[in-house]
């Protein structure tokens, strides 16, 4: 990996000059977060790459992040992110985890035989939808499968709007109908579960094997991952693609905008129903149950509509209550801790 950058080669743009002081513009060195550890995060600037240890007093950041480094290459701040992926951690950990930061693009990828589900592919769109991104779906294994024009055709059904693109993710002309949206200074973000070719595809793309792909997939209850961490790559056209893990269980909070675009035709009908706050279920005069009834609407979709949003209600206000108890505990620490300082003094 080359390891001078140009600002622009990393994405640098409007959205980040303009938050810099004159100051800062002078004296401080813009860098982006490559790759990250446990105790730190890799830094791509224009003066080369940097190990940035992480401090507790450093906010939270990710792959993707714009930060201002110091001539000594410390810490000043964290730039706003003009776009941000994050979800519910995995299993029963109530804890928000932060995916990428800063995407253009988010290339849903699924394969066309094994993992192909339209419902996977909508919790997907939620995700990316909410964090106003513009997603591609990318089918690979086309050269695998039988039914390229009938999947093709499936996913555009869920949306006239949705660009979706069949490839085979091994071959270097199939892909480059992905090359519009990794233009220069563009971020792409690949998501998708294990398995369907997302190392594969940043490799055919960099035109490099870069990134280890897996032959055989080992698929037992613990779930193999070829692809263990996050990493931003930048291309020689000059775009930037960013690899993550497969993820197992795809678990939404806070995604109400995301459903809503996502779902635009669910949430279209329901400004028809009779009721200002019909809940869709029985009532009389709701226009979804009836579109469903005549078949205008998928009862897959519409289950799905309704699986996702129990289940980021639940996830938010389980977050939420999280989030309110950790304020609270952090109120509590520091009435403590100054109560015990005034005691000191005392006589
Ligand atoms: N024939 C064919 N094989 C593919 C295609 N895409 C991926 N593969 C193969 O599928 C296997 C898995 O691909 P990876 O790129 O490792 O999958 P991944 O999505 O990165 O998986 P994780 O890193 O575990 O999340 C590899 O053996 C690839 O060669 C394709 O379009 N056609
Ligand atoms: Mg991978
Ligand atoms: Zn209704």
């Amino acid at each position: 990996m080359a390891t001078e950058y140009t600002r622009e080669a990393l994405g640098w743009g409007p959205h980040f000059l303009q938050q810099l002081s004159l100051e800062e513009f002078e004296q401080c060195r813009p860098g982006r977060i490559l790759q990250q550890h446990k105790n730190l995060v890799q830094v791509a600037t224009e003066a080369g790459v940097l190990d940035l240890p992480l401090l507790p007093t450093m906010p939270p950041m990710v792959v993707g992040d714009w930060l201002l480094v110091d001539e000594d290459r410390h810490f000043l701040r964290l730039l706003d992110r003009f776009s941000l992926f994050s979800r519910k951690a995995a299993g029963t950990k109530v804890q928000t985890q932060l995916i990428a930061a800063n995407v253009n693009t988010a290339f849903v990828v699924t394969s066309i035989n094994q993992d192909f589900n339209l419902s996977r592919i909508e919790r997907y769109l939620t995700l990316v939808h909410e964090a106003g991104v513009e997603p591609v779906v990318v089918l690979t294994k086309a050269d695998l499968s039988g039914s390229v024009e009938e999947s093709v055709q499936a996913v555009r059904s869920l949306d006239p709007m949705l660009m979706v693109e069949a490839v085979n993710a091994l071959d270097e002309d199939s892909v480059t109908t992905l090359a519009p949206w990794c233009g220069e200074s563009k971020t792409v973000l690949f998501l998708g579960s294990s398995g369907v070719g997302k190392s594969t595809l940043v490799n055919t793309l960099m035109g490099d094997p870069i990134q280890a792909t897996s032959g055989i997939r080992v698929d037992d209850s613990k779930g193999r991952h070829t692809t263990s961490g996050r990493s931003l790559h930048s291309l020689p056209s000059g775009g930037l693609l960013l690899d993550t893990p497969g993820m197992r269980e795809l678990q939404l909070a806070d995604v109400e905008d995301g459903l809503e675009r996502t779902f635009a035709d669910i949430s279209a009908l329901a400004q028809s129903c009779r009721f200002a706050d019909c809940g869709h279920v029985s009532e009389p005069g709701c226009a979804i149950l009836a579109a469903q009834e005549s078949g205008e609407l998928d009862t897959r979709r519409l289950e799905n509509y309704r699986k996702i949003m129990r289940e980021q209600t639940i996830n938010s206000a389980t977050l939420a209550e999280k989030r309110y108890k950790d304020k609270a505990l952090g109120k509590f620490i520091r009435t403590v801790q100054s109560e015990s300082r005034r005691r000191k003094h005392e006589p």
